[in-house]
């Protein structure tokens, strides 16, 4: 058989496999389909500094470029493969086993699958194996200047039926209907809205964010490959634990409720000075406090545990979110709608002054309260903080790096120290004194604040310095530290050019 068909048989093998186990796992499991299992193996078992890297690297497109990386290995095995089974089918059929036996390893180790998530990976293999080794027949009989005449239009006919079944297997397999769902929730109205934000809030236009970051664009940090996708109708929350009383609520249990609208300012731990990681939502939801408080905490629990759709967990300290003030949230809305899929929803949690990953989870399905003694988070074995307060830190907008401005300097930025607030941000200039910067109007201290301040400067290069105190009277300390183990530290610094 000659190399194009060849390597055709092997790519339509393993499409075949691929779709399978896609088509299967839109039954048992979204997250068993073996492919997105190898990934979102790969990214647990990822050494850290790999993962850093990959994360500096590609940002927020990191799990994409992992995904394309490992298309491109699995097209060049399979076309590998087929080349080698020109004789005979066996290395083909080897590379479907392996393949396969690959995908179930990925599945067993996924604790967030049942026992039947294994049915995709077998299905992966089973139809590997058939397809290849099927059209590989058909090839051959294609190729043999004795067989029959319609050999080469029955081979035609068997891949393109091949390559159209495994494209219907990867549509059919993520039916999971989440959108209609989050659609139907309709409007989420907070028995108390939040405050309206004051008329100065920010200085957007002089370069800051908007006080309120739009869904879109608001930062996104998980661990998830593939968005779970959880109906609003499916979702049950599970309080369990050192409580008095377990709780089991539904989705329409905690809507039904008088809902609260609170306006937060989320922060990734992983920022580093100067960073993109942070925004601010108008979170709606159901007071977590109150929850927790149904269930009756028992003595001596003192983390929080929270456990997502895919088996992602956080710890959080008890004594944080059980505080009045604290504004710590089941999130359902944001911004005036359901949680977005890739923000979380059904729901979330939301913890003021807590970095995300300590905190913040999305697709929340289990609350246990606990011990720190007895269950350990997801980033915890991984090199961060058990203890993860937001630490205050300010950041430079305006000037950008490397840009050149006129003389009169419009310096702005943001600055944070959930959960007390800012009190006062300073701006300096090649090591001058310090300035005292105008805040926007203050909203609250679980939020960000915008901060601006002008200068007059000569042409040449500039340095512009800034550091933040928060209301209890601490300063941004200069120490750079990076993010590992609980949130870098540090001033940040910016390059400028006055023309
Ligand atoms: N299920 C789940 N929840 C999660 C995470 C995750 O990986 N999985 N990441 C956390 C981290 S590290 C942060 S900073 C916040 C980010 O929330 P966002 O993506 O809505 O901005 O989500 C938290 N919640
Ligand atoms: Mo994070």
């Amino acid at each position: 058989m000659n190399r194009v068909t060849a390597a055709l048989v092997g790519v339509l093998g393993v499409a075949a496999a691929l779709a399978a186990g896609h088509l299967v796992a839109g039954l048992v499991g979204p997250s068993a389909s073996p492919f997105l299992a190898v990934g979102n193996t790969a990214i647990d078992l990822a050494p850290r500094p790999l993962k850093d890297f990959a994360v500096r690297a590609f940002g927020t497109h990191d799990k994409l470029v992992l995904l394309l990386g490992m298309a491109a290995v699995l097209l060049g095995a399979a076309v590998a493969a087929g080349l080698l089974s020109r004789r005979s089918p066996l290395p083909g059929t080897v590379l479907a086993v392996v393949l396969g036996l690959l995908g179930a390893a990925a599945v067993l180790y996924r604790p967030d699958l049942g026992q039947l998530g294994i049915l995709a990976p077998v299905a992966a293999l089973v139809a590997g194996v058939a397809v290849f080794r099927w059209l590989h027949a058909k090839a051959a009989g294609a190729a043999d200047p004795a067989g029959p005449a319609d050999s080469r239009r029955a081979f035609l006919v068997a891949s393109g039926a091949t390559g159209l079944a495994a494209l219907v297997g990867q549509f059919a397999g993520t039916r999971v209907d989440v959108e209609a769902s989050r659609r139907a929730v309709g409007e989420l109205k907070p028995a108390s809205p939040a405050p309206p934000l004051p008329p100065n809030a920010d200085f957007a236009a002089q370069g800051t964010p908007t006080f309120i970051t739009p869904n879109a664009d608001f930062y996104r940090i998980d661990t998830a490959l593939s968005v779970p996708r959880v109906r609003a109708e499916d979702w049950v929350l599970r309080v369990h634990g050192m409580v008095d009383r377990e709780l089991v609520l539904r989705y329409d249990d905690l809507r039904r409720r008088d809902l609260v609208e609170r306006t937060v300012t989320l922060v990734c731990v992983s920022n580093e000075v100067g960073g993109p990681h942070i925004s601010t939502a108008n979170f709606v939801g159901v007071p977590l406090r109150d929850v927790l408080l149904e269930a009756g905490v028992r003595d001596g629990a003192d983390q929080l545990f929270s456990t997502s759709a895919d088996r992602w967990t956080a710890g959080s300290p008890l004594d944080v979110v059980l505080e009045p003030d604290r504004g710590a949230l089941i999130a359902l809305g944001m911004n005036g709608e359901p949680l977005p899929l890739e923000h979380g929803f059904p729901a979330r949690l939301v913890v003021p002054g807590l970095y995300g990953y300590v905190s913040a989870t999305k697709w929340v399905v289990d609350l246990e309260v606990t011990t720190f003694d007895a269950r350990r988070g997801y980033w915890l074995d991984r090199g961060w903080a058990r203890e993860a307060p937001v630490k205050v830190m300010s950041r430079i907008d305006r000037p950008e790096r490397g840009s050149t401005v006129p003389g009169r300097v419009v310096a702005t930025g943001v600055a944070w120290a959930q959960p007390t607030g800012v009190d006062k941000v300073e701006v300096r200039v090649d090591n001058g004194p310090w300035r005292t910067a105008t805040l926007a109007d203050d909203v609250s201290g679980s939020t960000w604040r915008m901060w601006r301040a002008e200068f007059d400067l000569p042409p040449g290069g500039h340095t512009i310095e800034a550091r933040a105190t928060d209301r209890a009277g601490a300063t941004q300390p200069q120490a750079r530290v990076a993010p590992v183990p609980d949130g870098a530290t540090g001033w940040h610094s910016v390059f400028f050019t006055v023309a």
